[in-house]
This record gives C-alpha cells, structure tokens and sequence, in this order.
C-alpha cells in the first residue's frame, strides 16, 4: 500500500542554500537521537571553529545518489568555489544492521541500487554499478556501535569501505564509538583529531576550543511569544514530524489537549518514529511491587518529596526503601491498520513528570505563567547556522510542554553542555570552576557524571548563570529520544493489542553541590528512568482498570479505552519463532528478557488449539530466570496454565495427538533466595546440557536469548561453546564454527540491551 511520503532533498540543493565559502553535510544514522546529537554537536563546533556552515541531516530525508552527481561537479568546479565534506554518524543496530533511517542509504550504496520516493525500487541505470564515481567525496566518519555484539561498528566499516572503494577520500580518522564503554569518551577522543584534520582540509585556522571562550554566544534560535493563538494552532504534545500544526480531530478532553490524527478506511496512516500512534491504554498490571533496596540515610539525606508507589523513609532506621515494579502494559492497536509480528519491538515515548518540569522551572526562575506562556522558535539571522538548522520540537508550544513532551530534561548534563552554560554565569569563580570541569575529564566524572546531575542540579549549584530561554530551549537541551521494548504478546493470539513488560529504573546517588568544599556531605538523590516512571505514573493512575484475573471474565473485556494517549509505534525485528511450528525452541529469557517469549509461548499454545497444523507443535523450553520465587517470578501463573493447557491435551483422547510432540516447560533459576546458592539461566540450561545441544545439533532447533547483553547473553553464548565440547566432542574452533553456523543459519537469535 501506498502511503504519502515527503518527497526527498538532494545534496545539492542544500548545498546551494548555504552561503559560507567551504560547507559541511552531517548525515546521521540514528534509532534513538544519539547519532544525531553526536552529528549536531560536530556541526556546531565546525560552525563555532572555523566558520564553515554544516548542516545536519536525516538519511532518510535525502536522495543519496545525489552524493556521485555531487561529487563530480565538485571536482570540475575546482577548489576556488570552496570545499565541500560530508559527514557520516551510524549507528550500527541489531546484528550488524543499518538503523532504519539509513537502510535505504546503505542498501543503495552496497548495491547501487536505490529506492525512489514511492515504493518501488528504483534502478539507477540498469545494475549500476557505482565503482569510481565517488571520486571528489571527502567524507568524515563516526560509527556507534557496542562490543558486546559480534558485529561491533559493522555500519561505519562497511560504509567507509565500500565509500573508499568508489573512489571516496576519508578526512581524518574513522571515529569508533562504543556503548558498552563511553560512547561519550569516545566521541571526545575522536573529535579534536577530525577538526584538526577538517581545519588543514579545507585550510582554515581554528578559532575554536578555548580561544571561543572569550566570544559572547549568539543563540541558535530566537523565540517570540504567542500569547494570543487559540489552543488549535498550539501543540500540546503531539509528535507530527512537519512541525507544522495540522488541523487535527477533537482531543480525548480531560487535561489532555493533544489531538489525533486516526486512521479511518479511507486514509491510512503511516505510523512510525516520526508519526507514532498515540494508543490507548487498555490493560496494566504490576507483575511485582516489591520493597527491596534498602540504603541508609543520614537525617538530612531525605529526598525532597515522597511519592508512595516509588520509596519510602523510614524515619526510625533512616532507610530510604527504594520500590522495584515491574509493569504489564497492553496499547490497543484495534482500527488503527497497525499491525505486529511476535517478537517485534515497540517504541514509546515518554513524557517528564510534574515535579521534574517544576524543579527545572524554579532552577531556571521560571514562574507558573512564564511556563504556561505560548512560544515560537524562530531562526536567529545573527547565527548563520539558525536558517538549515532542524527546529527542536515542534510548535508554536507553551514552554511547560516543550519541558514535559518535548525536551530530556533529567538526564546527566554533558561536558559541551557545560561549556555552554559557562558563558553565561555572571560570576568568574562559578565560571571558573565550570570551564575546570570542561577541560577536565575526571573532575567531570567526579562532580558529575556518578552523581547523574541534571540541568536542574547544575542551575541549583550556579546561582549566577542565568540561561536565556531560547537557549535551553532551542541548544541546551536534546529531544526526547523514545525507548524500545519487547513486545510480550503474540500477534496470532492478540493481533489487536501490543504488551510490554517493564521494570521501572530507579536508583539514588550521593550528591554534592559542586561549589562546596570537598568535605562537604553528600546528600542521597533519588532517580528515576524517563519512560519507565512515565509508564509507572500511567499505571498507577490507571490502575482503577479491572485486575488481570477479572480479565478472565469476558463481560469485563474489552476495556473502556481510558483517557490516556501513549505515543507509539512498531519497530518490526528478526527476532522470529520458526516458520515451521514443529520445529523445537529453546528460549533463555531471565528478568524482563522473558517478555518476548511470553509472546512465543501464548503463540505455540494458540496454533496448537487451532488445530490447524499438519504436525504438531515442537518442544518449547524456556529457561527463566529472576531473584526469588516470590518477590519478582513474572507471568507464573500465566505460564502455569499454559502447561495446564497442554497437559490437559495429553490426556484428553481427542486432542492427544497435537500435543504429542509438544514438550511445553518452563524451567527456573533464582538467585536470591536467602540460604541458597546462586542459580542463573546458564546453570540450569548446563543440567540439561546433553538434551539442549541435541536439540541444537540434530534436531533443527531454534534457541533465543533475550536481556542483558552484556553479562547474561555473553555467559549464554560461552556456554554454548561449551556444550558443544563436551557433547559434540569439538575442539575451540569446530565449536566456534558450529555456534557461528547456528547463527548464520537463523537458528541462534538474540534480542539483548
Ligand atoms: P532512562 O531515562 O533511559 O535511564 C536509564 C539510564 O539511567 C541508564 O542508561 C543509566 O545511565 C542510568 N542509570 C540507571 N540505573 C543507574 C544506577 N544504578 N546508577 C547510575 N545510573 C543509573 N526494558 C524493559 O524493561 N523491558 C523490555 O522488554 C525491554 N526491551 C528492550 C528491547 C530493546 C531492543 C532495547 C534496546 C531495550 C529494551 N529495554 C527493555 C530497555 C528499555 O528500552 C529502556 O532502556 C529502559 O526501560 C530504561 O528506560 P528509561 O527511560 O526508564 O530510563
Ligand atoms: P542477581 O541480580 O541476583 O545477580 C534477572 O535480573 C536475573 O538475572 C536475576 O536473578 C539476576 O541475578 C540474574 N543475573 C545477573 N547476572 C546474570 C548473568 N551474568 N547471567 C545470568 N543471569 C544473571
């Protein structure tokens, strides 16, 4: 099906829209922004350094054959016109995959191949081949990536490989981000190296780095008010990637002004990152509500506000009791025409909390009508980067739902943001100090990082920084990024609802105020994860919905669709159950990594009881794995059934036969149970060593692992090694091939964060 797309830029013309001699394209490869903060981060420094205008781009958003053309009239133009580079930041996603918004790039680019502005592929001349016409393409190159995986940095290897191969000239060194270290130091390490490289390219002296400390800021943006729109010009919320106001359906009422585009039989809608669907509500439950991580406080530690459902004080032992939740949350997709696959992924978007938005008002001397105040961004003619630059949500839009829709305003500050806020502090100590931390690595993770300060901290430690507005809001901070989950139902059982299974971040750190002697105390601050304490809130405010048991009763179901919109969409994976049902799985899924095998089990079990199948359902064994039976043991029951259901198969004389060869278990390992050892997922699939390679080297099984990639999915997989080993008799490298083999042949999925 058709959908409408925005019809695609070209390097050229954007090229032509830019008035400085030399020019800069940053292209960003991005699921989740940090991509494209790094992009835009780079471009301004070129901008602020050498006064080379740099715009940043969405892949997606741009025609790529356009870079061969441009390279060619580059070349016959001849240096005096200026120099051109184009600047490459991908991450790499998955298993070595582009991220979506570049799959069309880098299909092109390996293929030369390249898909038009509908949905056909579109040949670029028959077979085309793209060998030497890249020549005049001076390129810079970042990838992200993150060790754990096999393929770390595959993107920005294969890219820069492919790009040289065409005759493509790479400035300065490729840049190699890792998640699981820094992403951040790694980014800090690169960047001097490329504008040092970028400075003798396009042969211009830095103007930059500390020498710009002395330059008064000119911001980005400027912001007018509008106080006198009515409420249907103004957003309050949505996410419409024009950024423009659409002339929108009536909202759901309530406190919630933002209104929804819905899909109807005439006119579909394509909803994805940029256009999520804002879905109802239809079910939530917590999976476990527990009181666990106990810290002990001094009387003055005492967080400032005690929201029940997150910790308590307890006054007489001063512990600061932190609550660990897990939440079942299901979205109604019903008459929308979007649609999953088990094992995909869904996005969310998040949303900050009042006292969060509050806290940040009163940082910055905002009052209840500066916040409710309409505002528009507009380009700043004094900075010449402000006409190509992206706006930074959309509006015309009261400042207070930039802060709660639009702007991440809880996360840990960032050196360069620090160095921005420099600028602004009215006293020299304060600046001082500021600039100290800037320049200084691990000041900055002292004073900091490991105490996750946000804006709002900051602002409270430096009275005399006083922050224009337009800065904050257009520069200082960076969208709100979405967060993926795995879907923990199964589209055949449930093609109309998509659940996930979230445990709410929640932690507290020792805070100092960071113009205060060092042996000032540390006072304990309480934090929390962006969307999972936007899903808690939704959960608890909704949580008058009927209890999963009632759900059982079908005069309560479906719900009444609450008041409550959550923005999503699907982001569709590899993560898939076998197409032939026969064939055995093993799933090795402990804490929140069992989500997506809930999914799998409810599917087995559904085209089981269709009765469909020609052969029976295989064996399904999954490996759980969580603290203790009774604390955070999730879906217990719910799988419990499901056993209930299949062994009630095998004794009915009818329905023996489809249950024949479907072994349905669910094995568990607790790790916390007061008095016993440690169990994880990996010992117990060692008991069972023999049956799971078996499983694996003789009769076509499947495994997944889903969670933590860095411990569990790391210890999973040398696991592996091992029982190919001691069972199949291999030495190091037949059992490295066989485990390499069960990948590439789509027999060892991973779905791991
Ligand atoms: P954020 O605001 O992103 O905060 C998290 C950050 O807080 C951390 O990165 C860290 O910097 C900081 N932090 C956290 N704890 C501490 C601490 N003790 N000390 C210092 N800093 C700390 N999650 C699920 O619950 N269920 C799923 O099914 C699931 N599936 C996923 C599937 C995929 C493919 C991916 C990529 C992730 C998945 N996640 C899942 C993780 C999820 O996307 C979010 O990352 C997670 O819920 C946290 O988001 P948040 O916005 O609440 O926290
Ligand atoms: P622990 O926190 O008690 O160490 C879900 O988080 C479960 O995974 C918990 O029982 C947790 O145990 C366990 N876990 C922690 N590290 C693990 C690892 N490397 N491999 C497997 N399970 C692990």
């Amino acid at each position: 099906r058709i959908v409408s797309r925005p019809s695609k830029k070209t390097i050229s013309t954007t090229l032509a829209s830019m008035e400085s001699k030399h020019k800069m394209i940053l292209f960003y490869g991005s699921q989740t922004g940090t991509a494209e903060d790094l992009a835009t981060r780079t471009a301004n420094e070129v901008y602020a350094n050498f006064g080379v205008e740099s715009v940043v781009a969405d892949l997606e958003d741009y025609d790529m054959t356009d870079l061969i053309k441009f390279g060619e009239s580059l070349k016959s133009m001849g240096d005096e016109v200026g120099k051109v580079v184009i600047g490459f930041f991908l991450a790499t996603y998955g298993e070595g995959e582009p991220t979506d918004n570049a799959a069309d790039f880098y299909e092109w680019l390996m293929d030369g191949r390249g898909k038009g502005e509908d949905e056909d592929v579109t040949d670029i001349g028959d077979d085309m081949q793209l060998e030497q016409q890249g020549d005049g393409v001076h390129y810079i190159m970042f990838g992200l990536g993150n060790k754990t995986y096999e393929h770390f940095n595959s993107m920005g290897r294969r890219v820069s490989k492919r790009l040289d191969s065409i005759g493509a000239k790479m400035v300065g060194i490729p840049g190699e981000g890792d998640d699981d270290g820094s992403m951040e130091d790694d980014f800090l390490a690169w960047k001097p190296k490329v504008l040092e490289a970028l400075s003798a390219y396009y042969g211009v002296k830095d103007m930059g780095g500390k020498a710009g400390r002395g330059l008064a800021h000119v911001p980005l943006f400027n912001l007018s008010e509008e106080s006198s729109l009515p409420d249907k010009a103004v957003f309050h919320g949505e996410l419409a990637s024009d950024h423009k106001p659409r002339r929108f359906k009536d909202g759901p009422g309530g406190d919630d002004k933002r209104v929804f585009v819905e899909a109807t039989a005439k006119k579909r809608i394509l909803y994805d990152a940029k256009n999520p669907l804002f879905s109802h509500v239809t079910k939530s439950y917590n999976l476990f509500n527990e009181t666990v991580d106990q810290l002990k406080l001094k009387p003055s530690e005492l967080p400032p506000t005690t929201p029940s459902q997150k910790y308590t004080h307890d006054a007489s032992t001063n512990t600061l009791n932190i609550r660990r939740e897990c939440i079942h949350m299901e979205f109604d997709l019903s008459n929308t025409g979007l649609r999953y696959e088990t094992g995909d992924h869904v996005g969310i978007y998040g949303a900050n909390s009042l006292e969060q938005v509050s806290l940040l008002a009163r940082a910055l001397g905002l009052d209840d009508a500066a916040l409710d105040s309409v505002v528009r961004v507009k380009a700043n003619p004094a900075n010449r980067q402000s006409a190509m630059a992206k706006m930074p949500f959309p509006n015309p839009c009261s400042v207070r739902t930039a802060f709660t829709h639009y702007l991440a305003i809880t996360p840990v500050l960032k050196q360069h943001q620090l160095e921005l806020i420099a600028k602004y502090a009215a006293d020299e100590t304060e600046r001082a100090m500021i600039y100290d931390i800037v320049d200084n690595r691990n000041l900055y993770v002292e004073k900091v990082e490991s105490s996750q300060k946000s804006m709002a901290e900051v602002l409270f430690d430096f009275r005399s920084v006083k922050l224009p507005l337009q800065v904050v809001l257009g520069e200082l901070l960076s969208p709100i990024v979405v967060r993926y989950y795995s879907i923990s139902s199964s589209s055949k059982k449930e093609p109309c609802t998509v659940s996930i299974t979230a445990v709410a971040v929640r932690y507290a750190l020792p805070s100092k105020p960071l113009m205060q002697s060092e042996n000032s105390a540390a006072t304990l601050q309480y934090k929390e994860g962006l969307v999972t304490a936007y899903v808690s809130r939704l959960h608890h405010k909704t949580s008058q919905l009927p209890t999963p048991e009632m759900s059982a009763d079908d005069s309560t179901y479906p719900f009444p669709p609450l008041p409550t919109h959550v923005p999503i969409f699907i982001r569709t994976s590899s993560f898939r159950l076998p197409r032939d049902a026969s064939a055995p799985v093993i799933m090795i899924g402990p804490g929140t990594g069992v989500a997506p095998f809930r999914g799998f089990l409810q599917e087995r079990v559904h085209v089981a009881s269709s009765g469909a199948l020609k052969k029976p359902v295989g064996s399904t064994w999954l490996f759980y794995g969580c603290r203790h039976p009774e604390q955070d043991h999730l879906y217990k029951d719910e799988f419990g059934s499901l056993i209930a259901t299949v062994d009630g198969w095998k004794q009915s004389e009818q329905d023996a036969e489809r249950a024949k060869a479907f072994d349905l278990r669910v094995m568990n390992a607790f790790s916390r149970v007061p008095g016993q050892q440690k169990v994880y997922v990996q010992d117990i699939v060692q008991k069972m060593g023999k049956e799971v390679y078996e499983v694996l080297d003789k009769m076509r099984g499947y495994i997944y692992v889903c969670g933590d990639a860095k411990n569990m999915a790391a210890d999973v997989n040398t696991l592996l090694h091992k029982l190919a080993a001691e069972f199949g008799g291999k030495n190091e490298e037949e059992a490295k091939k066989w485990v390499k083999n069960l990948k590439t042949t789509g027999k060892y999925h991973e779905d791991v964060w």
